[in-house]
C-alpha cells in the first residue's frame, strides 16, 4: 500500500497538464482503477485483516483524491499566470490606425481652404448642383443671348413634355449659391461656396465635372486692395510659404468690374513645378468686384453695398500642392490611386493643427 501511494502521489506530482492528470486518476481511483481492485480483495480476508485493510485503503484512495484536486487546482492557476502572461495587454497605448479609407486630395484640399477662410472670417455656404437658368446666368448679369452661356458648356436637364419652362441646368459655377446666399443672410456678408459645378468639356486639363470654390465679401467698405490681401493671406497659407507673388492681370468677366487674373511666381525646372520663386507665372484663380447688377439680384442696394469676389479650381489647387500629375485620375476611383494620394481620415486641417501632415 506504501509502494501505491508513494507511485500515485509521485505521478501525480509530476503530472504536466489536467489530462495527463485524469489519467492518473482513472488508473489510481477510477472505477477499475489500482485501489478499487485491491478492495475487490478484501473479501478473500480473515476478519482481522480486513479490519486492517479496509479504512487503510479508504485512507490511500482519498489521499490520492486529496493530492489530485491539490494539483488540479495548482494546474489551473499555473494556466491562468500563463494566459495572463501570453495575453498581457497595454490599454494605455496609443490605438493602431486602422485604414478604412483616404480623404480625397479634392475634399483635403477644400478642408485645408475652409480652414483657412474661416481665419479671415469666411463662413461656408453650400447648395444644389442643378439650378434654374436665372441662378446660373441671369443672376450673374449673363443673359439668355450672351456668349458666355455658349462658351460655358452648359448640360441642360429636360423638361417634361409640354413644360415649356426653361430648363433647369447643372451649376457651371457655384455664384448661384452666392447670389441665394445674398438672398437669405442680407449684407455684410462673407462666405466661400465650394463644390462640384458642371461644364460638357473633356480632355487633358478639363473634366466634366470639377470643384471650385468661390468666394464672396460685400460690405460698405471694400476694394480691391481688400480683395489682394484677402488672396495673398490665402495663397501663402494653403501653400505654407512665408513669401509669396501674386500679380494681379487685367481680365473680364460678366459679374465683376473691374475683374482680374491672378498669377503665381513660379518656376519649371527639370520639369518640376516650384510655386513661390522662378520667373515664370502661372494663372490660379479669376477675381473682381461684383458687378452692381449682380448685387442687385441678389436683393442688395448696390449703391450701399459694394465687395469682391473670387473664384478657384480645387482639382487644380490640389494637384499643385500635393504634386499629382493628372487630373483625370482624380475620378477614375481608382483604390491605389487613393491609398497612394489620399489622407488619413482623422487628420483634419486647421491652421493650428497644421494643414496637411
Ligand atoms: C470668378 C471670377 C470672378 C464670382 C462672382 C461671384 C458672385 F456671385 F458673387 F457674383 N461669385 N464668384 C467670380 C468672380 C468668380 O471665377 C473665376
Amino acid at each position: 500500500m506504501d509502494d501505491l501511494k508513494s507511485k500515485y502521489l509521485s505521478q501525480i506530482a509530476g503530472a504536466a497538464d489536467e489530462s495527463a492528470l485524469e489519467t492518473i486518476r482513472v488508473a489510481a481511483v477510477g472505477k477499475k482503477g489500482e485501489v478499487a481492485l485491491k478492495m475487490r480483495e478484501l473479501g478473500k480476508m480473515t476478519p482481522e485483516e480486513r479490519q486492517l485493510a479496509g479504512p487503510a485503503l479508504n485512507a490511500l484512495k482519498g489521499e490520492i483524491n486529496s493530492a489530485l484536486i491539490a494539483k488540479k487546482a495548482g494546474l489551473v492557476d499555473a494556466a491562468l499566470d500563463e494566459r495572463l502572461r501570453t495575453e498581457w495587454l497595454d490599454v494605455t497605448l496609443p490605438s493602431r490606425a486602422r485604414r478604412v479609407g483616404t480623404l480625397h486630395p479634392v475634399s483635403q484640399a477644400q478642408e485645408e481652404l475652409t480652414a483657412i477662410f474661416a481665419e479671415l472670417g469666411f463662413s461656408v455656404a453650400e447648395g444644389a448642383r442643378v439650378e434654374t437658368d436665372w441662378y446660373n446666368f441671369d443672376a450673374l448679369n449673363i443673359p439668355g443671348h450672351h456668349p458666355a452661356r455658349a462658351e460655358m458648356d452648359t448640360f441642360y436637364m429636360h423638361r417634361a413634355e409640354g413644360d415649356d419652362r426653361p430648363p433647369h441646368v447643372l451649376r457651371t459655377h457655384t455664384s448661384p449659391v452666392q447670389i441665394r446666399s445674398m438672398e437669405k443672410m442680407g449684407a455684410p456678408l462673407r462666405i466661400i461656396c465650394p463644390g462640384g459645378v458642371y461644364r460638357a468639356d473633356y480632355d487633358q486639363t478639363h473634366t466634366p465635372m470639377f470643384h471650385q470654390v468661390e468666394g464672396l465679401a460685400l460690405d460698405t467698405d471694400i476694394s480691391m486692395a481688400n480683395l489682394k490681401w484677402t488672396l495673398e493671406e490665402f495663397v501663402k497659407s494653403f501653400f505654407e510659404l512665408d513669401d509669396i507673388e501674386l500679380r494681379f492681370r487685367a481680365s473680364h468677366f460678366p459679374f465683376t468690374e473691374p475683374s482680374a487674373e491672378v498669377d503665381i511666381r513660379c518656376s519649371w525646372k527639370d520639369g518640376t513645378l516650384k510655386i513661390g520663386e522662378g520667373d515664370d507665372w502661372m494663372e490660379i484663380l479669376g477675381s473682381g468686384m461684383v458687378h452692381p447688377k449682380v448685387i442687385a439680384a441678389g436683393g442688395i442696394d448696390p449703391d450701399v453695398y459694394q465687395g469682391f469676389a473670387f473664384g478657384i479650381g480645387i482639382d487644380r489647387l490640389a494637384m499643385l500642392k500635393y504634386g499629382i500629375p493628372d487630373l483625370r485620375a482624380f475620378f477614375d476611383s481608382d483604390l491605389r490611386w487613393l491609398r497612394h494620394y489620399g489622407f488619413q481620415c482623422l487628420d483634419m486641417p486647421s491652421l493650428h493643427g497644421g494643414l496637411s501632415r
